[in-house]
């Protein structure tokens, strides 16, 4: 029997994926959950963020006295905290701390590793634009004890599920466990999100690109090549494409994901301190690799699946192509040297 017009809730997709799954606890089930409940409460504050002005501004104490937290502070401790007691997670990690933090030993445990951006795209809060929060859950390696580094510092590869929120026109929760992509929309009438976009899959070649192209000056000749090749007439091979930039990664992202098309953060030589990229591979690519490719795009860092590549440091930056996959294999033969 069709359901459509059913309006699945996450929960029960969740479950039914549980059951397809042998040997299934429900313990992946309520983690996402739980998850799920943050986005809802930083959805919330996302929602009133126009307000601050009124009722105080955020870091500063409001007009009653209270000290008003920033949004992504808040967004960080509020799913640090979620998460934190349901018992089946021994530590989080998220972009926004220095260290992993750890579920202390009296506490219940449980194998999961978290690591969260708990609000991407933050420069956007001041002007409405959307925002995200992207998250990523591994197993643990060892049965118990302390949680090491070594125990995050692990493939992309090796990531059991992986998801984001966009806090945009409508709010969306877009997740995968490893078995295809599924999108769901929050209605706000019900507080529930519904299975809206089923199975995604992007488009093999896309139409668009997005980059800041401002940081032209600082790239290397190939990738401007890439991007004036982009941009040249060429109406059988559908360019020039649109450029549309968000400067929200998950924002561009999950356009490019139902369009087809390319994100691009390359290396720049902007900043001497970051001359791997911007973005963040634990907490950024490698989750949104994973979506992308079980969407049936793909992801790079110019020259190796972002997947594959073994994390130094828990913030470790990467150069960031990634999208429809006829369009990332061309820009790995423009940094091959291979097109021009
Ligand atoms: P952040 O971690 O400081 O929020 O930066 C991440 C954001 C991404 O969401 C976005 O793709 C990128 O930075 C935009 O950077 P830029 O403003 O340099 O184009
Ligand atoms: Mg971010």
């Amino acid at each position: 029997m069709s359901d459509r017009g059913l309006g699945i809730t996450v929960t029960e997709h969740l479950l039914r994926e549980q059951r397809e799954t042998p040997y299934a606890t429900g313990t992946f089930t309520q983690l996402l959950n739980e998850l799920i409940v943050a986005a809802k409460i930083i959805n919330r504050e996302v929602n009133k963020a126009g307000l601050v002005d009124i009722y105080g501004y955020t870091g500063t104490e409001n007009i009653y006295g209270e000290q008003v937290q920033k949004l992504d502070e808040f967004a960080n401790s509020t799913i640090i905290r979620r998460v934190m007691h349901t018992g089946h997670v021994c530590a989080v990690a998220s972009e926004e701390d220095a260290d992993i933090v750890e579920v202390p030993d009296e506490r219940l445990r449980g194998p999961y590793i978290v690591l969260i951006d708990p609000l991407d795209g933050s420069s956007n809060i001041d002007v409405n634009a959307s925002i995200g929060t992207i998250f990523s859950i591994r197993r643990r390696i060892k049965e118990s004890g302390p949680v090491t580094l070594d125990e995050v510092l692990r493939k992309g590869s090796e990531q059991v599920a992986a998801g984001y929120f966009i806090y945009g026109s409508s709010t969306m929760l877009v997740y995968t466990t490893g078995k295809g992509v599924n999108g769901f929309t929050l209605n706000p009438a019900l507080g529930e999100f519904l299975l809206s976009h089923r199975d995604i899959t992007i488009p093999k070649k896309g139409r668009i690109y997005s980059v800041n192209e401002g940081n032209w000056a600082y790239w290397d000749e190939p990738v401007k090549r890439y991007v004036e090749y982009l941009k040249t007439p060429d109406p059988e091979n559908g360019r020039p494409y649109s450029s549309r930039y968000i400067g929200t990664l998950v924002s561009d992202f999950h356009r490019n994901l139902l369009k087809g098309g390319i994100f691009m953060y390359p290396a720049d030589k902007k900043d001497p301190k970051k001359p791997r990229g911007k973005l963040r591979l634990l907490f950024e690519a490698a989750p949104l690799a994973f979506l992308i490719e079980q969407a049936g795009g793909a992801a790079s860092d110019g020259q190796r699946r972002i997947l594959d590549i073994e994390p130094e440091t828990l913030h470790d930056r990467v150069p960031l192509f990634i999208g429809s996959p006829d369009d990332v294999a061309e820009v790995e033969r423009f940094l091959a040297g291979e097109a021009h």
